[in-house]
């Protein structure tokens, strides 16, 4: 513990030197009013490298994997749902995102009944962590039903499937007592052009969310938006395209999206400028941050690493729109290098925590005074200029 005197009588800057000293960690413990004009700040440092943020963060199991890839198998041994759980804990994680299955395993096994007192022991894990759930995301692109798609699929049954495992997945969302459904239309789109109608299977997908919808009246539905991979022409590809799905749906007001860095990228946009566009319609529900090296595969690379600029573009957006206020996450999407070994197995999501509130550190830097005299002279190449400095200078 240590003991700080503030010789200022003015109320103000001792709650400024407050803010202060708890974003450089260190835990507020005692002010006491000298009544001399001055004050004492009992404080504690919390850990060497510690910076507060002004998010809750989320991540999901699948974000710690074995290291396969398309062309290799995997790299490190599995680790069990629990103990990464305890680590995202301890890691300071708010909430987990979860697929259906990921939270039930084998659930295609299961009646109705038995998925949800699976999915209750589940949220009594997550209770005993203190973690929230953030999102239930059913997975309609491992099974041998979803070949050719979910919602979209050109088969009845496939398509009943798919219901079966949104309805499911709401199920879960209640046990675990969170209300969003997370979309990420894998297989929702053609990898042969003329297999399937882009119209019909537009109206099909806006069908599915409608049935969703009907099925419980408080559930939200966040559409993660990707232009391709594992499909080559999704039928949902931007967040552009999110909004009007939910301004077509029964409910506008429980349809809304979520947004990846990479998928942005994947369709040639940046991820800040998507970001802006869903909170401008007050619907950005969800973010999935991390990186990408260019429109290539996804590469769910640790957030900042590859497009520094972009990303604190993304953080300003997100801070200056008080994403966050009404309990979204800053939820992470990232995977460690398949060369790291066992127990790298959680550093890309330690750097990219790290790097998120760096970011918002320099965002609360951000001079806006010095940008709207920029502004009122035109002159943006001083602000770029501006930017850089920010973010290359220490
Ligand atoms: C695919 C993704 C997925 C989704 C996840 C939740 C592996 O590109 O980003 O993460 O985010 O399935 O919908
Ligand atoms: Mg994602």
């Amino acid at each position: 513990m240590a003991k700080i005197l503030v010789c200022d009588d003015d109320k103000e800057i001792v709650e400024a030197i407050e803010i202060y000293l708890s974003q450089e960690g260190h835990q507020i413990l005692k002010l006491l009013d000298n009544e001399d004009g001055t004050y004492t700040l009992f404080v504690k440092k919390i850990k060497e490298d510690f910076i507060m943020s002004k998010f809750k963060y989320s991540v999901g199991p699948w974000n710690v994997h074995e290291g396969a890839d398309a062309y290799g198998p995997a790299t490190r041994e599995t680790i069990d749902l629990e103990e990464k759980i305890k680590t995202f804990a301890e890691m300071g994680f708010d909430a987990i995102q979860f697929h259906d299955d990921d939270a039930v395993p084998n659930m295609n096994e299961l009646s109705e009944g038995e998925v949800v007192s699976e999915a209750k022991a589940l949220k009594a894990m997550l209770d005993k962590y203190n973690l929230k759930a953030e999102f239930v995301a059913p997975r309609l692109w491992m099974d041998p039903h979803t070949v050719d798609g979910g919602f979209t699929s050109n088969s009845d049954e496939d398509r009943e499937f798919a219901l079966w495992r949104a309805y499911r997945s709401i199920d879960i969302a209640n046990a675990l007592g969170c209300d969003k459904i997370v979309l990420w239309l894998a297989r929702e789109g053609t990898i042969c052009f003329e297999s399937k109608s882009p119209v019909e299977s537009t109206k099909k997908l806006i069908d599915a969310i409608n049935k969703m919808l009907a099925y419980d009246k408080n559930i939200k539905i966040m559409i993660e938006t990707k232009p391709n991979e594992p499909i080559d022409r999704s039928v949902c590809p931007t967040l552009g395209h999110a909004m009007a799905i939910s301004a077509t749906s029964d409910d506008p007001s429980r349809v809304g999206g979520l947004l990846e860095s990479a998928h942005a990228m994947l369709a040639g946009l940046d991820p800040a400028n998507e970001i802006g566009f869903a909170l401008a319609m007050g619907k950005l529900w969800g973010v999935h941050l991390n990186d990408q090296n260019g429109m290539k595969f996804d590469q769910d690379k640790s957030f900042g690493v590859e497009n520094l600029r972009t990303a604190f573009n993304q953080m300003k957006v997100l801070m200056e729109n008080g994403f966050g206020n009404n309990g979204e996450y800053i939820g992470l999407d990232v995977k460690v290098m398949r060369t790291e070994k066992q127990s790298g197995s959680y550093k890309h999501l330690e750097n990219s925590l790290k790097i998120a509130k760096m970011l918002e550190e320099k965002v609360n830097k951000f001079d806006y005074d010095f940008q709207k005299k920029c502004v009122a002279e035109r002159d943006y190449e001083a602000l770029e200029m501006y930017v850089m400095e920010l973010l290359m200078k220490g």
